[in-house]
């Protein structure tokens, strides 16, 4: 086995354990393994899967290590993190002040793990909070988030084009403040998508400060090159377009994935990455949506790899977001 490798596990065996990095799981997946694991606590389509768990994989031997709200495992090449932490309750006073300070908190800390461990670049951000679309203290809580994120970013340094992650911002109904990375080495080359402004330049209708992603990101690893399409939405320029209407949204969050694909193709090492090679995770508003948002989706990318989940998206008037992963091999 050589570089970056992603497996759904249905059994944690001993001979997987030690080249797994971390991973996520499903609400009601069993027991809790020796890595870092996101457990997106968030409904299913069809059910939760104990069984199911998505891992991230490379070559040993690891390092790992924990501290409170915070869980890592590395190899040479490559690191996976877990960082959780607790909110203060709903009904709390400064509450978005809060997120806004332990988004800070969270990235700092995530900035100073990678630089420790020799694994400086982000390559992909995965961030869930609780009520992410409520509004406190007149700002909504997502923007409180992209104010903590900005902050951090700011202060290590990490805040230009050319050093943007691929990510996803998501809102669970109830769960701390939770963030899982993979990083690495060598830094990812960020893609912008030429139909969507880029989000760090969105104008400040969107928040006093702008959310901190690439729309893609390409890295390699060993004899391969991954693609890591961020969370994409039906959003053109930087306006929604299709409000209340989940079918077109999804049509149009398709088009988006597949300009991201094609934008990543003009500097892919690879022979160039398909659509029928991409992975999706969907994140659905209204799980009353699933069975609609399967068939445009398998209409519009092909249905072999798609996982959707309930979630509520970033934006109030969004109804649906996608998420992609490919892997190609490399030219030689
Ligand atoms: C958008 O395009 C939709 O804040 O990290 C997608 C992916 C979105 C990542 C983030 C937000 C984030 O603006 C929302």
């Amino acid at each position: 086995m050589s570089g970056l490798q992603w497996l759904t596990l249905r059994v944690v065996e001993a001979s997987t354990t030690h080249t797994v990095l971390g991973g996520a799981a499903l609400p009601d997946a069993q027991g809790t393994p020796g890595w870092p694991e996101q457990r997106l606590r968030m409904a299913v389509e069809g059910g939760s899967d104990a069984t199911w768990r998505e891992a991230w994989c490379t070559d040993g031997p690891l390092r790992q290590g924990q501290a409170p709200g915070l869980q890592w495992r590395c190899g040479r090449d490559l690191l996976y993190g877990l960082i959780e932490l607790d909110e203060p309750a709903p009904d709390a006073p400064e509450r978005g002040k809060h997120l806004r300070e332990r988004t800070r908190e969270a990235y700092l800390r995530l900035f100073a793990l990678l630089s420790d461990q020799g694994t400086p670049h982000l390559w992909r951000v995965w961030n869930f909070m609780a009520d992410i679309n409520r509004d406190e203290e007149g700002l909504e809580r997502y923007r409180w988030f992209n104010l903590g994120r900005h902050d951090a970013c700011s202060a290590v340094g990490a805040a230009s084009a050319a050093q943007m992650p691929a990510a996803s911002a998501l809102g669970w109904a109830r769960g701390p403040l939770s963030i899982a990375f993979l990083a690495g080495r060598v830094p990812p080359r960020p893609i912008e998508n030429p139909r969507q402004v880029s989000a760090f330049h969105y104008p400040g209708d969107y928040g006093p400060r702008p959310p901190l992603f690439a729309r893609a990101a390409l890295a390699e690893s060993g004899s391969g090159e991954w693609l890591f399409v961020s969370g994409t939405a039906s959003i053109v320029g930087h306006r929604t377009v299709h409000p209340g209407d989940v079918v077109a949204q999804c049509e149009e969050s398709a088009r988006n994935v597949l300009a991201v694909l094609e934008q990543a193709n003009r500097t892919t090492r690879t022979a160039g990455h398909r659509p029928e090679a991409l992975t999706h995770r969907v994140y659905v508003r209204h799980a009353a949506d699933f069975p609609v948002v399967r068939r445009a989706l398998e209409r519009c990318l092909g249905g072999a790899g798609l996982t959707l989940v309930q979630a509520d998206i970033c934006r109030p008037d969004l109804l649906v977001e996608v998420e992609s992963v490919a892997h190609g091999r490399l030219l030689t």
